[in-house]
């Protein structure tokens, strides 16, 4: 019986690859090497659509490199410290780590049935302690670089998950990246690592990473947010203080008619006058409530109050005076600004409000009235009413001010980035224990290398949802400073699992090393990534984070790259179909619905069918497994990679799930049964009998089938279908990965053998062997299953990738395009030889061309070769 059978061959031949060790990494340096990565999965409890189709792309990406001579790293682990697992232990009472290990096992074993070839040799989990063992000694890297520091600051409070996070963590409506909640304002003292150090270099380098998306880098460029501008000083009146206030706009600085504090200034409260002080309190108990984003909102009124004080504008000499208001932000620039209500919009606003002066200091020409404007003129222009300065255009202002500013000794130029320090504190538990102990003493005092890692503790209350579970465990807080002796306290907060996840990269070519972090020269050799696929949810958070700590590191001689990953690839979204109740607003699980006429099955309204992203909330997912019991690993594969190019969105639909389940059972028609008959039963004897004698057949696949020569022109046809299969498909997997065309290519092969008559030519041989080499890294399960039914030993999968025989590609007759005045009347075959007057008397004569031009005077025929003729008549 010669059906195909997915479900016995793709087992069959998982347990022979892992037994042969076949995916194992090759360490021969004479071979160029190829690193490819996934982003790797947080261990949820089971693989989704999403970690499918990330991890069929690059693991096509990892055989079709393999298959042309590389040595290629191709890892897999698990980013495996974080709070689901610690809200399963406080849910459910199961203890974190066997909650994550049982998790990893689960989606280990899912791995290993989609036959994806990871040399799992290289695994990790950063939940390992000779994993986190590392991620502590980089924080100490960190540490003694001085580049990881401690600061009460106002952060970002996730009330649900009862920590703190990042910035990056807060997305642009002021939620919490991972809970959902409204991120709230608090005061606290928090660990940071020095990103900002890095912000001109991880801008610059961007430049550097030719094979990113640009939509990747300009989003980190925003992020960075460069501004360039000056510094400049107000002195305030009555005291030796001075105000320092960023600005883009030097060039405005004798329009600026008040100055303002953020709120949480620290001036504010001491510069406020008596008869305020209480209502400048009460403003900013009440701004405190309030988000960064609700602050800095475009279309919400800026509210503001007095401090009562003064300040000089040190340009005009003028007595301005001193606000609060809620639109400054502390953290950014100098946390005040100098307010230029005649051309700055928020100033504008602000000023009309709160009835302060207006002073016009730009107009658009030299022409222009100056007296009063109706909105903030904004643009750049010609100065006036700006001293020694009038008349200067308002780009050379804003030199020529800094360089006042400078002589006078009241300002700087300088540039500002919206980049904060990165929050690196958690206060939870399954994460790594950041490695330091407070001593009365000594104060912060760094764990010795020696005692790494801080590992911990295993009976943990977690019961309740209360801060901080390790600082509860007073066995564990109490130690002995390293450094005196003197009791002292452990840190109790863990790290941002996001630094876990900035260097594995880094570790996965020496993943098993128990004496370093890594051995830089491995590490060195392999790196950069090669081919790096991910979501694009990951655009800021981990891209930059492992960028600036792989910089880090380099500048402390641990590398001797500047950036991690070459190449980015961002995957789309896998999509259900889903179905809405739109009066209800109620999403049906597909089950419940007749796709033929979509109906609420408890009410019978009518349901809106629309594509979504698969997630739980809309019942619109399909399990990875369920796919495979159905129609096997190499199904799912192929259609992962027919139905969209890898950066779309991808619409599941099982119709063309069965059309690639169709199409793989054609190939195996068509290999099975040349391996049945004639040509290709004796070359299965002949192999079959050299692998009785065991001898081992390792040819390169080039000499035992290529160098056909073809007789006839079907032959002569078949081949250049061949070889442009080859030359498709090759190109189809350089730079821009083309999957979903280089799919259709097998197709079209398969498609031109199964058209083929004569079925005993050399040629036929040599499309059939192509067609299973070729389909091999897409789906790799029926491709060994066939060759070695074509009688070969070894795996197919170490065979060498096929080059195209240009001459092959050589048509032997073309189409030719047949127009009359322009207009196409019909096409003719012609010999792809022929020259101009050739192509003219072809076309002149053909039947096509007579039915309009017979009878007719020929004013002009143009002939353009390859492609048409167009005969002018009158
Ligand atoms: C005076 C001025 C005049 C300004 C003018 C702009 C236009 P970016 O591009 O984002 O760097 N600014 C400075 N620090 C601030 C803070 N902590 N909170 C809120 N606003 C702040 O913007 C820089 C500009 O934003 C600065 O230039 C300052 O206003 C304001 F016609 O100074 B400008
Ligand atoms: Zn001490």
């Amino acid at each position: 019986d010669s059906r195909y059978t997915p479900a016995e061959i793709e087992v069959k031949w998982q347990q022979h690859w892992t037994e042969q060790n076949i995916d194992k990494t090759l360490t021969e340096k004479n071979q160029p090497k190829f690193y490819a990565l996934s982003m790797f999965p947080y261990p949820s409890g089971n693989l989704h659509m999403g970690h499918v189709r990330n991890y069929t792309i690059t693991d096509v990406i990892a055989r079709v490199r393999r298959m042309q001579g590389y040595r290629v790293l191709h890892p897999m682990g698990w980013d495996a410290f974080g709070l689901p697992a610690e809200n399963a232990a406080i849910d459910r009472g199961v203890p974190p780590a066997k909650w994550t290990y049982q998790n990893i096992a689960q989606m280990r074993s899912e791995l290993k049935r989609l036959g994806l070839s990871y040399d799992w040799n290289q695994e990790l989990a950063t939940c390992a302690p000779n994993y986190y063992k590392w991620t502590q000694w980089i924080f100490l890297q960190f540490l003694s670089a001085g580049l990881a520091y401690q600061k009460e600051a106002a952060v970002n409070w996730d009330p649900i998950d009862q920590t703190v996070l990042a910035n990056e963590q807060v997305d642009s409506e002021g939620r919490s990246w991972r809970s959902g909640a409204k991120v709230e304002r608090k005061l606290l003292r928090q660990w940071f690592f020095k990103i900002t150090d890095y912000a001109e270099q991880l801008l610059n380098d961007l430049d550097k990473l030719t094979g990113w998306p640009d939509r990747v880098k300009t989003m980190q460029a925003n992020w960075i947010g460069k501004s360039v501008g000056a510094y400049l000083e107000f002195p305030v009146v009555g005291s030796d203080t001075k105000i320092g206030v960023f600005t883009t706009r030097p060039d405005t600085a004798y329009g600026v008619t008040y100055v303002v504090l953020a709120p949480e200034h620290p001036l504010t409260l001491q510069l406020t006058t008596a008869d305020q002080k209480a209502a400048v309190e009460a403003f900013i108990q009440d701004v405190s409530g309030q988000s960064e984003l609700e602050r800095v909102a475009e279309d919400k009124p800026k509210r503001g109050i007095p401090t009562g004080a003064k300040a000089i504008n040190p340009f005009t000499g003028a007595e301005i005076p001193v606000w609060i208001a809620d639109y400054v932000l502390y953290e950014y620039g100098t946390g005040a600004v100098m307010g230029v209500p005649a051309h700055d919009s928020r100033d504008f606003k602000f000023a009309t409000q709160q009835n302060l002066a207006i002073q016009v200091v730009i107009v658009p020409n030299e022409d222009s009235s100056t007296t009063s404007i109706a909105e903030a003129y904004t643009e750049a222009g010609v100065l006036v009413n700006s001293g020694e300065f009038d008349g200067m255009l308002s780009t050379q202002g804003k030199t020529a001010i800094i360089e006042y500013a400078e002589k006078q000794g009241i300002g700087k130029a300088r540039i500002q980035y919206r980049l904060r320090d990165w929050l690196i504190s958690r206060q939870r538990y399954w994460g790594a224990p950041i490695p330091v102990v407070h001593c009365p003493n000594c104060g912060i005092v760094p764990v010795p290398a020696a005692d790494l890692p801080v590992v911990l503790p295993e009976e943990i209350d977690l019961s309740g949802r209360g801060p901080s579970p390790l600082a509860q465990l007073e066995s564990w807080v109490n130690v002995p400073c390293p450094s005196c002796n003197t009791p002292a306290k452990r840190e109790t907060d863990t790290m941002d699992t996001f630094i876990d996840s900035s260097w594995y990269f880094l570790r996965f070519p020496d993943a098993t090393n128990t004496e370093k972090v890594f051995d830089s020269d491995c590490t060195n050799d392999w790196m950069p990534v090669d081919q790096y696929v991910g979501g694009i949810e990951h655009a800021i958070l981990h891209l930059l984070y492992s960028r600036f700590v792989t910089k880090v590191l380099r500048d402390r001689s641990l590398l001797n790259f500047d950036e991690p990953f070459q190449k980015l690839l961002t995957q789309g979204m896998v999509q259900g179909k889903t179905y809405l109740n739109p009066k209800t607003e109620r999403w049906i699980p597909s089950a419940l619905v007749n796709p033929n006429d979509p109906k609420d099955p408890e009410t019978g309204e009518p349901l809106t069918v629309s594509y979504k992203t698969m997630s739980k909330s809309k019942h619109n997912g399909v399990a990875p497994q369920h796919v495979i019991d159905k129609y096997g690993a190499d199904t799912a594969r192929m259609f992962i990679l027919f139905k969209a190019p890898p950066e779309k969105d991808l619409e599941w639909e099982e119709t063309d799930v069965e059309g690639q389940f169709r199409f793989l059972n054609r190939v195996w028609r068509l290999v099975t049964e040349f391996a049945q008959t004639g040509k290709g039963a004796i070359l299965y004897l002949r192999h079959a009998a050299l692998r009785q004698a065991q001898e081992p057949l390792c040819a390169p696949t080039q000499k035992s089938f290529a160098a056909s020569s073809p007789k006839s022109k079907e032959d002569k046809e078949l081949r250049r279908a061949i070889h442009t299969a080859i030359a498709e498909i090759s190109h189809d997997l350089e730079g821009e990965y083309q999957f979903n065309t280089a799919v259709s290519e097998l197709m079209k092969l398969s498609n031109a053998l199964g058209d083929r008559t004569d079925k005993q030519s050399s040629v036929y041989r040599e499309g059939i062997y192509t067609l299973v080499i070729l389909l091999a890294p897409f789906a790799p399960h029926i491709a060994e299953e066939l060759w070695h039914l074509l009688g070969n030993t070894g795996s197919v999968h170490q065979q060498t990738w096929l080059q195209h025989d240009p001459e092959a590609l050589v048509a032997d007759e073309i189409t030719l395009v047949i127009q009359v005045l322009g207009k196409t009347r019909g096409t003719l075959v012609v010999p792809a030889q022929a020259t101009q007057t050739e192509l003219e008397d072809l076309a002149r004569e053909s039947e096509v061309a007579q039915k309009f031009i017979a009878g007719k005077t020929i004013k002009k025929v143009i002939v353009v070769p390859g492609k048409l003729v167009n005969f002018v008549i009158t």
